[in-house]
């Protein structure tokens, strides 16, 4: 690992500014005081020890969930820096957990700040938040130790023992007061740790949950860095060549990427900048493409794949079953985008571009074994291209000549403000029917499905225009797909998938969900897509309102609360539904449609990587993930709700 060789004394934080209005307003530097402001506590502190490995210093970060959702984070760098500082007249670690900002603002061309949370903050932040911090540093033969109360100090940095060691263990226990929550989730974490340590190479992160009867644990530690990743992503798939084909550059802008080819249709390009997830992309993605388009162009063109005849390959062609990793260390990143998770440093993309370029057309050249695997997928791809062209055309046309462009079964709202439409998509005509007759016509629409659906992960794209199962919901939701969706067109607000509580219905509702996340993934990332959740069981007793109860759980809490009224379980009568179809009109309006009443569970895209892996093992080839998977995950819809 390169050192970034830099003094970062004291003398070089430069300003000063108390806590108050971190605790004022949380939100501004953590983003949210929900479960994921939270987690981010732990993610800047962890942070700050990869830091401290980037510049060399470090192999090791250990994170720990003590009972009482206590965090440790420990490193075994060089320790915060125990003397006092000149400007503040404490010491230099005290300084880092009491002033704001003061961690990462270091004059001139010192050492700089290349990991990061979203937004960078540090230690002082995570003070701020806490109810109480421990920090305990091991340095210049000595144990020296601080502790905070609310970002206030209450015990100053003392020294406590000796120890021929260095390092630097941060404990905390965030605010109650400030969050939603203190319950981390164990595999949000232990997958963040995962990414970092593929992002950097040769570093140990374990990680372990002491807080139930069972302690759970891992470590991560890759030699192999972004290499290790793209084998991870792309484990549940069949590979075109063995080895991932890696790039690294050192240099004012250090490059590391991984690329390798799958047989699958779909396109895994993850970037990262300062080990930041840039899920809008940016500069760097942009250098990437240009690159990959003109190398596998000029290499086809030189090895006879395309004749003079033939126009181009275009990007969308190369990029067919590529899983790539592609990350940056930048000076001084500038986010753009919805989420500020867009690269915007112009000099990326030439610096990504020229460094591909290079790299990548000598490989093929080395290795025209892997040039031919890819390349034979690239032309199929193009082909597929101008035939999925044709279809498109083709229902373009058709939709032209016919007077209702709309779909025969939809049953459309008459609104047409589309915030508050709302589509059903239904399995069944006879759960269509009970659909369409309880619905609230005015904003509410319903589309029956029937018979077989497409499994998008096992088709490219020109099956998927002109189908006769999929071409209905395309059209009703009216926005395109692929690269042509365009979120603004959307017809309806909400897309509510509704199916079965039972296998069947489960199956539908992974295969809509796959097709919605390949071809209209801004309709899960804008928070559009809902799955609706109809009752299992109805629970009945002369001169008693029916009660409707949706899990396991819930009916037997139902029970419960009868009991408590003086009603016994054996006079009560239950109904177990085992498909919408068994339920009237008014049943399912009541239960699953009505939105004062109904429960709705909105599918969401925390983790596009997690995603990918259950699409892909779920609707994939191979079959033996599949059945692991589903042993594992019982409960499937939880699963889904990714
Ligand atoms: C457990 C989480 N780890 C940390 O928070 C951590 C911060 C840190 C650090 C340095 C080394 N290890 C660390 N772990 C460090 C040391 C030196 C120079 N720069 C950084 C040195 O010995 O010269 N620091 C991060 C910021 C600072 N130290 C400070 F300099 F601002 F204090």
């Amino acid at each position: 690992m390169e050192k970034y060789e830099h003094k970062y004394g004291a003398e070089q934080i430069q300003v000063l500014e108390g806590l108050d209005p971190v605790r004022k307003r949380p939100g501004m530097y953590i983003g949210s005081t929900s479960i994921r402001g939270l987690h981010h506590l732990v993610y800047e502190i962890v942070d700050n020890g990869v830091d401290e490995a980037l510049a060399g210093y470090c192999t090791e970060i250990n994170v720990i969930i003590e009972p009482g959702n206590v965090i440790s984070v420990e490193d075994n760098g060089r320790g915060i820096p125990v003397e006092i500082h000149p400007k503040t007249h404490i010491s230099t670690a005290e300084t880092v957990y009491t002033v704001l900002h003061a961690g990462g603002k270091f004059g001139g061309d010192s050492g700089y700040k290349v990991s990061g949370g979203l937004h960078g903050v540090g230690a002082s932040v995570v003070n701020a938040l806490s109810n109480w911090t421990e920090v305990t540093i091991q340095r210049d033969g000595g144990i020296f130790q601080m502790y905070f109360e609310k970002g206030k100090t209450v015990r100053k940095l003392e020294k406590i023992g000796e120890s021929k060691k260095t390092g630097t263990k941060v404990r905390f226990l965030a605010d109650d007061t400030i969050f939603e929550t203190l319950e981390y989730d164990y595999e949000t974490l232990e997958t963040r740790f995962r990414e970092i340590a593929f992002l950097t190479k040769g570093l140990k992160i374990t990680i372990e949950d002491k807080r139930g009867e069972q302690p759970k644990k891992a470590e991560f530690c890759f030699e192999g860095g972004l290499k290790s990743f793209v084998e991870f992503l792309n484990k549940n798939k069949e590979k075109l060549h063995p080895n991932p084909i890696y790039i690294e550059k050192d240099g004012e802008v250090p490059v590391e990427i991984a690329i390798q080819y799958t047989s699958s249709y779909s396109e895994n390009i993850h970037t990262f900048v300062n080990n930041i997830n840039t899920i809008e992309g940016g500069t760097h993605l942009e250098g990437f493409k240009r690159a990959l388009t003109k190398v596998f162009n000029d290499y086809a063109r030189g090895h006879n794949f395309l004749k003079e005849k033939d126009s181009n390959l275009q990007g969308e062609d190369i990029r067919e079953g590529i899983t790539a990793v592609v990350s940056v260390k930048v000076r001084e990143p500038q986010f753009e985008g919805q989420t500020k998770t867009k690269l915007g440093n112009s000099e990326v993309t030439g610096v990504v571009q020229s460094m591909v370029n290079e790299a990548l057309s000598t490989f093929l050249e080395e290795n025209p074994n892997v040039a031919k695997a890819i390349l034979e997928k690239c032309v199929s791809a193009a082909r597929a291209r101008e035939a999925a062209r044709k279809a498109r055309e083709l229902v373009r046309r058709k939709s032209a000549l016919e007077t209702s462009t709309l779909p025969g079964k939809l049953a459309d709202c008459s609104s047409k403000v589309a915030e508050e439409c709302e589509v059903y998509i239904v399995e069944g005509d006879s759960a269509g029917g009970s659909a369409k007759q309880g619905r609230d016509r005015k904003f509410q629409a319903i589309l029956p499905l029937w018979g077989k659906m497409l499994n998008v992960e096992k088709a490219r794209a020109d099956k998927i225009y002109g189908n006769d199962k999929l071409n209905p919901v395309i059209i009703a939701i009216g926005a395109g797909i692929g690269n042509e969706f365009d979120i603004t067109k959307i017809r309806y607000g909400k897309v509510i998938i509704m199916a079965d509580a039972d296998v069947d219905g489960a199956h539908i509702r992974t295969l809509l969900l796959t097709f919605f996340f390949r071809y209209m993934r801004p309709l899960i990332e804008n928070g559009n897509v809902y799955l609706a959740q109809p009752p299992l069981f109805k629970l009945s007793k002369k001169g008693m309102q029916d009660i409707y109860c949706y899990t396991d759980e819930g009916l037997e809490n139902a029970f419960k609360e009868l009991a408590e009224k003086g009603i016994a379980r054996d006079t009560v009568s239950i109904q177990r539904y085992k498909g919408l179809g068994e339920m009237n009109p008014e049943q399912l309006w009541e239960t699953t449609m009505d939105p004062a009443r109904r429960t709705l569970i909105q599918v969401t895209m925390e983790d596009a990587i997690k995603a990918d892996e259950i699409f892909t093992i779920l609707m994939g080839d191979e079959v033996d993930p599949r059945r692991k998977f589903i042993e594992q995950n019982a409960k499937f819809v939880k699963n889904l709700d990714i």
